[in-house]
Order: structure tokens, then C-alpha cells, then sequence
């Protein structure tokens, strides 16, 4: 069985909510809060050393880490039809490709960065600022992301993919949906379609406890 390291609303939503559309059982083992707690750090440490998460263990213990690598190893077993990666070659497969690199090589720093400045400097106004830089900037790269969405249902048309499970995880966290809903209608449409989605209403339950899409 695939073992989950987790905490809910983290990043290992985004792996829980794949696992639960594709069917897998899974063990989630929540971790607590890295940012909080150095023991829960240390812990999950031991098979990850950038300690983040998600973290998977798969059913033959390997150990993978990065949401996009995790995606397309899920994608790569998925059966026919129900895949939640476009498959290669075609155009679809390369606008995929294109925003989950993004989402995780662009927007996901910025959280790196700014979630607990910190780590990074050790004046309190010089964190203050580096984490506003950052919130400032991750607002610039969503409204990237909203140009790049067409005219739905989902982000790539009439296909369900796991884009659509990062922008409603993604769109939880800061700016948060009040600020999406206002400035990005169609990334906030998408994340309120993305939370109806029957498969995962026990995900989005597990994680987002509040009613859905009032985040
Ligand atoms: N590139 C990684 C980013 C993962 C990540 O930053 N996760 C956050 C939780 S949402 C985390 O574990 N942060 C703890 C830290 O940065 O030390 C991925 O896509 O999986």
C-alpha cells in the first residue's frame, strides 16, 4: 500500500486528492506543522531531506518526493480513460507541461521563500519585506496563469486534469479565494468546479474542513 506523509491543507492535498480520484488506498500519516514543530520536522526528514511535503512512499518502499514527479509516476499506471495527464505527443500534453512546471518551479517558491522568512534573514523588517516581495510577486504569476485558461469547463476544456486539483489546493492558500474570486475569475471558477467533483468531496472534507469554496 502507498504510504501519504501529510498535513491537511499542505501540499500533500494535492497528492491525496490524485490518489482518491484514481482509486488507490492509501496510508496517510499526518505529519504536523514543519514550520512549528522541529520534531515533525526531523521525523519526516528521515525519508525526505528537504523534509516537505507531500511525501510518498510507494508499495515497494521507494521514496518520491516533488508533486509534479509524483503526478505524472500516477499518470504512468493510470488506466485508460481516466488519467489526470494528457498523454504525449499532442498539444495538450505540452500546455499541461508547460503550467504544472509552472505552478510548482514558479508559484510554489514563492511559499518556499515566503511561508517562514526567517529561515532566510535574520531582521525582522528585512522578513517582513522578503515576504511581501514574495506575496507580491505570486499575485503577478496568477494572473499569468488565469491568461493561460481557456474557456473551461476545466483548465485545459473539456478535459478533467491534475491542473485543476492544484488550482483549487493552490487558490486555498495565500492570496486565498477572496482575493482569486476578484481578481482571477476563471482560476476561482475553476477551484469551486474542482471542489464539486464527487471522487474528491472526501478529500476536500478531510483537508479544507469549512464548506467547500468558502475558503
Ligand atoms: N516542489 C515541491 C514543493 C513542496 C513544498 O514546498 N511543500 C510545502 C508544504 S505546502 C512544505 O513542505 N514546506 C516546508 C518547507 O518548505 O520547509 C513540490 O511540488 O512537491
Amino acid at each position: 500500500m502507498h504510504k501519504l506523509y501529510a498535513q491537511p491543507g499542505w501540499g500533500s492535498t494535492l497528492v491525496e486528492a490524485q490518489l482518491a480520484w484514481y482509486g488507490i488506498p492509501c496510508e496517510i500519516e499526518d505529519v504536523g506543522n514543519l514550520f512549528k514543530s522541529p520534531e515533525a520536522r526531523e521525523r519526516l526528514a528521515k525519508v525526505n531531506p528537504l523534509a516537505q511535503l507531500p511525501t510518498l512512499v510507494l508499495p515497494d518502499g521507494r521514496i518520491m518526493t516533488e508533486s509534479a514527479a509524483i503526478t505524472l509516476h500516477l499518470a504512468d499506471t493510470a488506466p485508460a480513460g481516466k488519467s489526470l495527464v494528457p498523454t504525449a505527443p499532442g498539444a495538450e500534453r505540452d500546455r499541461f507541461l508547460r503550467w504544472l512546471v509552472f505552478l510548482v518551479a514558479s508559484i510554489y517558491p514563492t511559499f518556499t521563500i515566503g511561508d517562514d522568512t526567517s529561515r532566510w534573514l535574520p531582521d525582522a523588517a528585512a522578513q517582513k519585506d522578503l515576504r511581501e516581495a514574495m506575496n507580491a510577486y505570486r499575485e503577478r504569476l496568477w494572473h499569468m496563469v488565469e491568461g493561460a485558461v481557456g474557456d473551461g469547463p476545466w483548465f485545459l476544456g473539456n478535459r478533467f486534469s491534475a491542473l485543476d486539483i492544484y488550482i483549487a489546493v493552490m487558490t486555498r492558500w495565500t492570496p486565498r479565494r477572496a482575493w482569486f474570486a476578484a481578481n482571477t475569475p476563471k482560476l476561482s471558477a475553476l477551484a469551486l468546479r474542482g471542489e464539486a467533483v464527487p471522487e474528491l468531496a472526501s478529500v476536500w472534507q478531510r483537508n479544507f474542513r469549512e464548506t467547500p469554496g468558502m475558503g
